[in-house]
């Protein structure tokens, strides 16, 4: 089995939490922009300082980035596709050389990270590629012992003797060059993972969404590492999650100032729903609230794609 069409179809669906919470959206009606083969991930950012946001998409399939800038009217105009030497699955828009300028972070298939350092102006110079562990699922960037370079951290499955997950930290020098790679237990079957700083203490945490002993013991959990703000974590406590969570996003859902953590929990066995888990500020989570999602919406992605990689079983 694999996770990329869910993870695709969870990536967008989350996206949306923050309108669920504020209120029933409506929009124009939608234009469509060609992008390659076998999307994988879109991110949005102001690539070439203008002021106007714009999109990266990883095209799994055609091997390439779609990058489209904004026009500032709600319309899009192609720029050139950047080089990257091999299959883009996930990818993280941040300034890692400290130019002010956006650069692309790609997790690549298979084993290799691209970092493409933005020119200003919506093109990238030549990728460098970092060899990274196996396995590699998720990737995620912000700094993680407080010198202001963000940094990257990977979430990894491994199966054999496992499954086990881990996550590889990968320390910013700040001119985009790393230090060598540092190691983190990570449950048994992790997803995704972001970085932020969810107590308020001013270092960067890690959250990690984990499968848990696999699909059908439905016993999945949201990993909360604090960082002790020099690239260290304490130990990770875990936060019910539903039974399969499979990604998430943050953003303060109930306004109380505190981050707040919204996850998709399937699809695999049964419906798919969004786990809300409200925030104490400490770092610590509330007991979950569920809201169901459209069954039929979920499935059809997955039923009616192809499987290519990321392999869990
Ligand atoms: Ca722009
Ligand atoms: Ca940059
Ligand atoms: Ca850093
Ligand atoms: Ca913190």
């Amino acid at each position: 089995m694999t996770l990329n069409i869910r993870f695709r179809f969870a990536t967008i669906l989350i996206a949306s939490v923050g309108i669920v919470f504020a209120q029933k959206p409506s929009f124009a009606p939608g234009v469509n922009y060609l992008i390659g083969a076998t999307p994988q991930a879109v991110v949005i950012g102001d690539l070439n300082g203008d002021g106007v946001p714009d999109l990266a998409v990883t095209n799994f399939g055609s091997k390439s980035i779609s990058i489209y800038l904004g026009k500032g009217d709600g319309t899009l105009t192609a720029a050139p596709t950047p080089t990257v030497n091999g299959s883009p699955q996930s990818l993280v828009m941040a300034d890692l050389n400290g130019d002010g300028k956006l650069d692309l972070v790609i997790l690549l298939y298979p084993q290799r990270i691209a970092v493409l350092f933005g020119n200003g102006d919506g093109t990238f110079g030549s990728p460098i590629i970092l060899i990274v562990d196996k396995d590699p699922i998720g990737i995620a960037v912000g700094d993680l012992n407080g010198d202001g370079k963000p940094d990257i951290a990977i979430v990894n499955q491994t199966s054999p003797g496992g499954p086990v997950g881990y996550i590889t930290l990968l320390l910013n020098n700040g001119n985009g060059t790393f230090l060598p790679p540092l190691h983190l237990s990570a449950g048994q079957f992790p997803t995704r993972l972001k970085i932020a700083d969810i107590n308020g203490d001013g270092k960067g945490d890690l959250l990690v969404t984990d499968m848990g002993l696999g699909t059908l013991q439905r016993n999945g959990s949201l990993m909360v590492f604090l960082g002790n703000g020099d690239g260290t974590f304490q130990a990770a406590k875990h936060y019910a999650a539903g039974n399969t969570p499979v990604d998430l996003a943050l953003g303060d859902f109930n306004g109380d100032g505190r981050p707040d953590v919204a996850i998709v929990d399937g699809p695999y066995l049964e419906p798919s729903r969004l786990a809300v888990l409200l925030g104490n500020g400490d770092g610590s989570f509330q007991t979950p609230t569920f809201i169901p999602l459209d069954p039929a919406r979920m499935q059809l992605p997955w039923l009616t794609s192809t499987p290519t990689t990321n392999k869990i079983s």
